[in-house]
């Protein structure tokens, strides 16, 4: 049980949990975020932003099945909201509103003509401004100790909480853009992506085996993805 309302012993439970990375961001650093998706859209009186992440093994690279990494894709979501949904539940019980936010699905925002979903709170976003790494070309979280290869999950708490510093360092290396050009799908610019794309080749449904995931490359190929071996110059 978390036993007091502080960063320290939220971190702690969490850790406790399973957690490999824990950070946490005031409300007020996502006042550049679109209208509808702060923090402060989802709960009124959210004054800080627990952000969790769990290692994504990465033996599961090195299978040629998608349905592996498919597999292990779900486990961690399903664990990571497990995480999030106690921690919730925890603060609540010691007088905070905590609210989850889901790992993956489900989100609201879906616009069919662009095929372009928007979690309710972005993920990687939150993870920036919460000190556990910085964005990739790739549009993914990369953090200087466990790279890309994570799974995020956050709660939102009504409850002012010690911030922690945003991370110095560069995500990408210098003049690097390996994952753009390699992305089947041209679905990178650097900045963005378009989801069309991706989403046209980075997941497959069959009647038999369910849904599974048919590209990770932007992943894999990144010279970063198990943590950041050079800096930016
Ligand atoms: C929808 C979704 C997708 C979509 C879109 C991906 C994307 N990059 O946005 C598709 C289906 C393509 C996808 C694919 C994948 N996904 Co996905 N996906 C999500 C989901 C559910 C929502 C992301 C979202 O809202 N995107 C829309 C917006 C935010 O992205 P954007 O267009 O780049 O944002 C622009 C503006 O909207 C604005 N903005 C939006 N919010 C904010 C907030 C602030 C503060 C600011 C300043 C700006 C801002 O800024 C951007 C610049 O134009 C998240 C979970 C979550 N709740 O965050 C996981 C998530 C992003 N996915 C994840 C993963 C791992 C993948 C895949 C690797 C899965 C796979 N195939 O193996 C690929 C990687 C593709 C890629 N390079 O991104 C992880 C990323 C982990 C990490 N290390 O960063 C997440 C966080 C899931 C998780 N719980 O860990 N995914
Ligand atoms: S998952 Fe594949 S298709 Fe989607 S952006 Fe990454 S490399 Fe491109
Ligand atoms: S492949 Fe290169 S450009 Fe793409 S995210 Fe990794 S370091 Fe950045």
């Amino acid at each position: 049980m978390i036993n007091a309302v502080n960063a320290m012993e939220i971190k702690r439970r969490v850790r406790e949990l399973g957690a490999d990375l824990c950070g946490i961001a005031p409300a007020a650093r996502f006042e550049d975020a679109p209208q509808g998706f702060q923090p402060t859209d989802v709960l009124k009186e959210c004054k800080s932003i627990i952000v969790v992440a769990l290692r994504f093994p990465l033996s599961t690279l090195s299978s040629s099945s998608p349905a592996a990494y498919t597999f292990v894709r779900n486990q961690l979501c399903g664990k990571i909201d497990t995480l999030t949904f106690q921690i919730s539940s925890e603060l609540e019980q010691l007088g905070c509103c905590a609210v989850p936010v889901p790992s993956s699905e489900p989100y609201e925002f879906w616009d069919e003509s662009r095929r372009h979903g928007q979690g309710i709170v972005s993920l990687k976003h939150a993870a920036v401004r919460a000190g556990l790494g910085k964005m990739g070309k790739n549009t993914l979280l990369i953090n200087d100790q466990l790279g890309n290869m994570l799974w995020l999950g956050a709660v939102l708490a009504d409850a002012d909480l010690e911030p922690d510093q945003v991370a110095d360092y560069q995500a990408c290396l210098p003049n690097c853009n390996i994952c753009l050009e390699a992305c089947p799908a041209k679905a990178l610019d650097g900045i963005t992506i378009e989801q069309r794309q991706c989403r046209a080749v980075s997941a497959k449904y069959s009647e038999g085996g369910g849904g599974v995931y048919t590209c990770n490359l932007c992943r894999k190929i990144c010279p970063q993805y198990r943590g950041i071996k050079v800096e930016a110059g």
